[in-house]
């Protein structure tokens, strides 16, 4: 469907051939979803050959393969994605207007696939779209679950959470692979079986098991006929469940296995950046790492003897600790099924995977109860068993007589794995996602670790794909960087770099803040839709999106909200831009203070919003439901991009980067990829407050912070603070935020007081903010920081992070498809 190929009239007849295969409708009698469907059918029928033609290559060509395991992708609708990579977005957009059908209605219809919470989960995604586009041979490897991350629903200023039944229509870019399903084993008892030679190995008896079946999803790469693949993994039970089994005496068994492989798959744990450490999870984990691992070797076994070879064509890629057990499981088929011995298998294995970690949150450090680990998967315990014996002696060669080492860095320590030390261990590089968070993990978290394996450790900063979040979020700005520089940008970022000039240009500058403004309209009707809010599109859309957590902060900013409400109620005349505050998070489902955060920015809104003696100068808005889908339309309408995380605690975020992509100014900390946000675009042309990293890190060894004589000092924290708890914004219920106001003030329950600085940073926040009000006032300047945003952003490109994880740590070999149609 490249334009070259693209026929309007043959697509239009497809998508009629396939309404009648698919329903036994023609398109008058069709509805929306149906034509979802089918047009859908369609697009999937165009890319097919290309996943064919790709597949071929592979074949030819075995190149080395990127195995990138993670437990979640945060895919996001797949149509118009796919249409914008296939390069017929616009002609397809004009063949359905000729049919009186709209394309965005269509999208719409699409269900937003939700297999993941966050960042993480996006970084994943975003990693699929540039390996596909720069042509390296990639499998994302997760788990199809059966319900995605949950629906938020805003009732009384709560969030509710709905099950997101995302398949419930049936996803049309998904293809089931039967053939290629794998046995996984759980629980039962190892056993040593000696040969008449004397030789011994171990037999796994009395265990439990699950197939696993792949469900592949295409990933169609940007104009280059490469489509890689997204397999996700089903569970289902291994002997049928029949009516007669009952008569064999297996039904126990048969309604076992039922319930696990039900259980494996149902639901995504909503947790972002925490872990509770659940059996389930863990099983999960096993399920789609030993599935993985299972088909790569297949595949690597089509054309290889020797399983020697297999760092030369396999690299599993570890997003996080999450899918460790891969180091163990790898090591099992080694050793179990290949028959190596110890030291090969582990030179292998130690050549195959690499880790990325992501989060110095001690909440979300995976550490499981040995107890559960050994019951669940006892071979696969043996072998961490094994690992762990043999790196503390590497550990006391190195640091002879070093106890204290050993206890900080073993892999079993104190009744629990812990799946750091273990992917560290076994992997042959751990990165990091941003500078700041790199030289964090060297220098503080994992020093032990950088002590003894400097070579292991690498930085690489995270990036977003600017195909979905500028060609398909923001058509109008799309079109006109395209305007200026042509369309290079769309596959090598770094070409926006030549917009820098323009921005000194007052009819570019003029022309860029008329797409902002359009781009403000089109998010204040979402939001009049959704929300029944007016916003008015020449206020300051002042944006945070993203998980609630308390590490990012969501509350230092509704707290300034209630500051400025104050500010303006005594002095109406005060110098004040009118400005939006636009709010979307999840909160995950069992964390209070998250979600209490919600119903305050709520209450507050609800307050300030109906406020006449405000005249509509503050408008605070709670966007439903924030996900991949509405978070392109928020993107493209936001003036200031909140990332204001407390300094050393957001590894990287790329939300910031898909702000700044889109043209808006951060006002932000100096944390994570913020840092290098700076670095690019310069001061003049960013927000920065608050401590700094070390600042912070210092505090919290010296436990020398006390938020009580903020409170006590200063009169508008004071005061904002009081309202928390004096019915101002809960009328009905004074008590309701009083954990919020314990939070910020008193040590409980093994919580600190204001652990994340809010008080301590809440000055320099409210001068920025100061700032950023006089600094709109001059419509040149904040035009010329804005363009000038765009034009610094090249390096937050996707396309830039996979490449270096190619050059640096997966040595990919380049693919070109070609097609004989085309
Ligand atoms: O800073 C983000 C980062 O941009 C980080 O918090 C996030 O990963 C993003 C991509 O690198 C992240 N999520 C998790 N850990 N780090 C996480 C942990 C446990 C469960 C689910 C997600």
């Amino acid at each position: 469907m490249r334009s070259n190929v693209f026929n309007k009239k043959e697509f239009v007849s497809n998508v009629k051939d396939n309404l009648k295969n698919l329903y036994r409708k023609t398109l008058d009698e069709a509805n929306q979803q149906e034509i979802f469907q089918a047009v859908s059918t369609t697009v999937k029928d165009e890319i097919m050959d290309r996943w064919l033609a790709t597949q071929q290559t592979f074949e030819k060509d075995d190149p080395k393969t990127v195995y990138y395991m993670s437990m979640e992708f945060l895919m996001g609708r797949a149509l118009g994605n796919n249409l914008i990579n296939l390069c017929a977005y616009k002609e397809v957009k004009e063949a359905l207007e000729e049919l009186g059908l709209d394309l965005s209605v269509i999208e719409d219809q699409e269900p937003d696939p939700a297999l993941g919470n966050g960042g993480l989960g996006r970084l994943a995604a975003c990693f699929m779209d540039s390996l596909a586009t720069l042509g390296y041979a990639a499998y994302g490897c997760g788990i199809r679950y059966r319900y995605g991350m949950f629906k938020q629903k805003i009732s009384d200023g709560f969030q509710v959470e709905v099950p997101d039944n995302w398949l419930k229509d049936g996803y049309p870019f998904e293809l089931r692979r039967p053939e290629y399903c794998y046995e996984v084993r759980f629980g039962g008892n190892v056993r040593p079986e000696y040969g008449e030679d004397g030789s011994m190995k171990f037999v796994h008896e009395n265990y439990q098991s699950v197939l696993a079946i792949p469900y592949d999803m295409p990933i169609v790469g940007y104009d280059n006929n490469v489509v890689d693949t997204l397999i996700t993994w089903d569970a289902q039970a291994k002997e049928v469940f029949e009516l007669d089994s009952f008569d064999k005496g297996n039904y126990e068994q048969a309604v076992a296995q039922e319930n696990l492989a039900r259980n494996l798959v149902e639901v995504l744990y909503p947790n972002d950046n925490h872990v509770a450490g659940k059996e389930l999870r863990l099983k999960q984990q096993y399920f789609f790492v030993s599935a993985s691992i299972q088909r790569a070797l297949a595949r690597f076994k089509k054309h290889h003897d020797d399983i020697h070879d297999l760092p030369e064509k396999v690299v599993f890629q570890m997003n996080d600790t999450h899918p460790t057990v891969a180091v163990a499981e790898l090591m099992r088929i080694l050793v179990d099924e290949e028959g190596l011995g110890w030291d090969d298998a582990w030179n292998i294995t130690t050549h195959c995977v690499a880790y990325t970690n992501h989060t110095i949150m001690s909440e979300a450090l995976e550490k499981w109860p040995i107890e559960i680990f050994q019951r669940l998967l006892p071979r696969v315990y043996q072998i961490v068993d094994e690992i762990n014996r043999r790196f503390l002696i590497e550990i006391e060669n190195r640091y002879p007589g070093n106890e204290y080492k050993k206890q900080k860095m073993a892999i079993l320590w104190d009744g629990q794995v812990k799946m750091a030390h273990l992917a560290i261990a076994a992997g042959f590089s751990v990165n990091g996602v941003a500078k700041l968070h790199t030289e964090i993990l060297m220098n503080q978290e994992l020093k032990d670790f950088y002590d003894m394996y400097p070579q292991k450790f690498n930085n690489k900063t995270n990036g977003i794909t600017q195909r979905r979040f500028l060609a398909h979020a923001n058509p109008l700005l799309a079109d006109w960087v395209t305007k200026h520089v042509g369309k290079g940008w769309i596959t090598d970022l770094s070409q926006v770099a030549k917009l820098a000039p323009y921005a000194e240009d007052p009819k570019e500058q003029q022309e860029f803040m008329e797409i902002k403004r359009k781009n403000k309209i089109r998010l204040a009707k979402y939001i009049k839709e959704h929300n029944g809010i007016e916003v008015n599109p020449d206020s300051i859309f002042d944006v945070q999106v993203k998980r609630l957590h308390e590490y990012k902060r969501q509350l230092l900013n509704i707290l300034h909200v209630m500051y400025l409400y104050n500010q303006l109620k005594s002095n109406p005349n005060m110098d004040f831009y009118p400005r939006t505050f636009i709010f979307g998070a999840k909160a995950a489902a069992g964390y209070r203070n998250a979600k209490l955060t919600i119903k305050l920015i709520n209450n507050v809104a609800e307050v300030i919003n109906h406020d006449p003696d405000i005249q509509g100068k503050i408008k605070v808005v709670f966007i439903e439901d924030y996900r991949v889908s509405n978070a392109e339309w928020i993107f493209a309408a936001a003036d200031v991009s909140e990332q204001i995380s407390t300094a050393s605690k957001e590894a990287s975020g790329t939300g910031n980067m898909k702000f700044m992509l889109n043209g808006a100014l951060t006002l932000g900390t100096m944390d994570g990829a913020n840092v290098e946000m700076y670095d690019e675009v310069g001061a003049d042309n960013i927000f920065i407050f608050g401590m700094s990293a070390e600042e912070v890190i210092a505090h919290e060894q010296h436990k020398d912070y006390n938020p009580m004589e903020i409170y006590n000092n200063d009169p508008d924290i004071h005061k904002v603070l009081n309202q928390l708890i004096d019915g101002t914004f809960s009328a009905n219920d004074k008590e309701l935020f009083r954990d919020l106001y314990n939070s910020l003030l008193s040590n409980q329950g093994g919580k600190i007081a204001d652990r994340y600085f809010i008080l301590a940073d809440f000055r320099s926040y409210a001068n920025e903010q100061q700032k950023i009000n006089s600094y709109y006032r001059n419509r040149k300047a904040w035009a010329k920081s804005a363009i000038l945003n765009v034009a610094h952003v090249g390096k937050f490109s996707s396309d830039r992070t996979i490449q270096e994880y190619v050059d640096d740590i997966w040595h990919l070999d380049k693919i070109t498809v070609k097609m004989d149609r085309i």
